[in-house]
């Protein structure tokens, strides 16, 4: 499996930014220990390495200071001298809640460590040993938290503001810029400083002087005010609520209840805390014309109208209500943030890309950032919006195979700017990597059958008796039927199998099923029988796994799709016939592709229309080719597809295979491959047996 050569890529990189303590984000560019970054890189060890995640943490909270606060940097003395702005600038002891023994800097980041904490706990099979650990943790957690809503929650309402663009993680965005441009920069008294960053990085990528200027002078205003919260609230110009930090803080919430709940400790009061920022950020951040939340400019009283990225984390704080999540998603799948199957558009890029001063390569202005995406991949399969995520998943994965293991993409082409060997590029990916390997390890398991149906067993009885429909009126009610029940009960493409079972429509299709017994096939058209066939079963599935009640996969039930059958027009049908049947339509390949399994390899389950079905069918394969179910690595000379493909390897040969790719993808790159690469070599991707619900 090739990906995981890259995943041992990422693991080196991890190794050469390990300096024994704990991991840089990059030796070069970023040579001491970043907050949210060792987070995001404790995640990544925690799929390998307990030992290693736990150290990462653990160092980064030695350096806490009193007052709870996490520092956004952790000073190694051995390597002072390569970063601006180091302790020299700083100057932290003159805080009385700083670290004795630490030198740091004297803001925070985004508070993800609980989230990355529970991670730790998750992954790990030794359980007992992370126990240990989250109990030395769990205080500081909570003193990390109560430090937010004690000193950074002005009105009470869980909002929690932050005192500099370097606390946001997103340094430069446009965001900011409302609130910096005020501050006036020729009234300034500003000591001289010298930055490192823009003679390592080509300064067209970082941020401009004018934004270091401002990021310096707020840090002056910090030291004249020894870092006293309550003084610099009073007189700092920078006082902004940003949506991403309290999803982050929201998530990390969650994760602490539940930490909590781990070590049998009390945990009300983040639930209050959990509370009252979702409600907040709700009533507050979020404006229902444009469907995305906003930072608020507290000092302004008003919401920050620029439309990030950050706009959607509530997604990842399960923050954000339902109807809202909607219209998250709505604004998130336009032209604005990359359209799923839009031709030159990786990820999520952090910028909206129709605004004038997007940019393709500037910092926090435009590119894709790995951690967010990762974040709104989490965000987006948490609110089951299986498609959108899947799509995320397989370009997270993508862009570092194909472009290298960069801190920020291109949107447009993929290139990779900032620094090489970047961590969290690195840890995140072998994260996801790791879920690949647990839905392997799923299929594995699911040999064992819970149920068994050994001998033929027939699930449409006709109950009243002989049928007095005609054909026609059968047909009719069945499709009707069909489309009513998986467009009310499938959402995004995941399966709401319990509300189907409750449902009224569902016992009228019962009903209807028994009545396909005596369905005459013969006044079917061709076209009409296209459809039938795939509504037929995409609607067996559903019914066999309410049947059979099925939990997790319906490999649960052996026979699932061999022994239990439908009677139609007097013939019995397993779901394998069915599928032997359809390799009689001239366009077999696509119809085999877009049966729904009910599995979450599965294309979105949608009603194939009687009157030109070819063009719902089309959809579905368009949405499995543009899935995580087929990878195609240009560079790499590599195309890995799913598992499918090779169950059946007699329709599918190499060249139909790549024939069906280049009239489905789009990429300009991926398509000269396909053409000159006519029999390519196939990595099978394993085929995810989870339930599509
Ligand atoms: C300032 C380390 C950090 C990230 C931030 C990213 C960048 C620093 C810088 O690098 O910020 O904190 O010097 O530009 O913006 O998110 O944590 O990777």
């Amino acid at each position: 499996m090739p990906l995981k050569r890259y995943v041992e890529k990422a693991k080196k990189i991890l190794d050469k930014n390990w300096n024994g303590r704990f991991t840089v984000p990059s030796v070069n560019l970023y040579p001491h220990q970043w907050n949210w970054d060792s987070a995001f890189i404790a995640i990544g060890y925690s799929r390998y390495d307990t030992d290693r995640a736990v150290q990462e943490l653990k160092s980064l909270f030695d350096a806490q200071w009193e007052n709870g606060m996490l520092p956004h940097i952790v000073f190694d003395r051995d390597n002072l001298g390569k970063y601006f702005p180091e302790p020299d600038f700083w100057k932290t002891d003159i805080s009385k809640y700083s670290p004795e023994n630490h030198l740091t800097s004297g803001i925070t980041q985004p508070p993800i460590h609980a989230y990355a904490a529970l991670k730790i706990y998750e992954n790990s099979p030794e359980k007992g040993k992370v126990k240990e650990f989250l109990k030395w943790l769990f205080p500081r957690l909570v003193k990390l938290h109560r430090y937010f809503y004690l000193e950074r929650n002005p009105d009470d309402n869980g909002l929690i503001y932050i005192r500099h663009p370097w606390e946001s993680g997103m340094d430069n965005s446009p965001m900011w810029d409302p609130v910096l441009e005020k501050i006036d920069l020729s009234q300034m008294m500003l000591p001289e400083f010298v930055r490192k960053d823009d003679k390592i990085i080509d300064p067209e990528q970082r941020p401009k002087d004018e934004d270091y200027k401002r990021y310096i002078y707020l840090v002056e205003l910090f030291k004249k005010n020894r870092y006293e919260e309550r003084k610099i609230f009073h007189e700092c110009p920078f006082i902004v609520v940003d949506p991403l930090f309290n999803s982050v803080l929201s998530a990390s919430n969650e994760a602490l209840i539940k930490i909590a709940d781990i070590l049998g400790e009390d945990y009300r009061q983040i639930e209050q805390w959990y509370l009252t920022t979702a409600r907040s950020m709700r009533d507050i951040l979020y404006d229902s014309s444009k469907g995305i939340f906003y930072a608020y400019d507290y000092i302004e009283k008003k919401q920050i109208k620029v439309e990030t990225s950050a706009g959607f984390m509530p997604l990842f704080g399960g923050v954000a209500s339902h109807s809202q999540a909607l219209k998250l998603l709505e604004y998130m799948n336009s032209a604005s943030f990359c359209e799923i199957h839009e031709e030159s558009c990786f990820a999520i890029p952090n910028y909206d890309r129709t605004k004038k001063d997007f940019s393709t390569k500037n910092y926090w202005r435009g590119p894709v950032w790995i951690n967010i995406n990762w974040m709104l991949f989490q965000g987006l399969r948490r609110y089951r919006f299986k498609q959108k995520a899947e799509h995320l998943e397989k370009t997270i994965l993508e862009l570092p195979v194909r472009f290298g293991f960069y801190e920020y993409f291109d949107s447009r082409y993929g290139t990779g700017y900032g620094t090489k060997d970047f961590s969290w590029t690195a840890s995140l990916f072998i994260d996801l990597y790791y879920d690949y390997i647990k839905s392997e390890s799923l299929r594995k398991n699911i040999g064992i059958y819970i149920n068994s149906v050994v001998d033929d067993m027939v699930v449409n009885p006709d109950r009243n008796g002989i049928s007095i429909k005609s054909p026609s009126e059968i047909f009719k009610e069945f499709n009707y039927l069909t489309e009513r029940i998986l467009k009310r009960y499938v959402k995004n493409g995941s399966v709401d199998y319990r509300q189907i079972r409750l449902s009224p429509e569902y016992k009228l299709f019962l009903n209807i099923a028994g009545k396909l017994q005596n369905l005459d096939l013969s006044y079917l058209k061709r076209e009409e029988k296209k459809s039938f066939w795939v509504n037929l079963y995409n609607m067996m599935v559903i019914d066999f796994v309410l049947k059979m009640k099925v939990r997790k996969t319906v490999k649960e039930v052996e026979g699932f799709f061999t022994k239990i059958k439908y009677i139609v027009d007097g013939k019995k049908y397993s779901l394998s016939d069915i599928e032997s049947l359809l390799t009689d339509f001239e366009n077999k390949e696509e119809l085999i592709i877009s049966l729904v399994r009910g599995t979450q390899s599965s294309p979105p389950l949608r009603y194939i229309p009687p009157d030109g079905p070819d063009r719902m069918i089309k959809k579905s394969v368009r949405d499995f080719i543009g899935s995580s179910e087929v990878l195609i690595y240009p560079e790499e000379k590599t195309v890995m597809i799913s598992e499918l493909f090779h169950w059946y390897s007699d329709i599918f040969t190499g060249e139909k295979i790549n024939k069906i790719l280049l009239s489905y993808v789009k990429d300009e790159r991926k398509k000269r491959f396909l053409l000159e690469n006519e029999n390519p070599e196939f990595i099978y991707l394993f085929y995810d047996w989870y339930l599509n619900n």
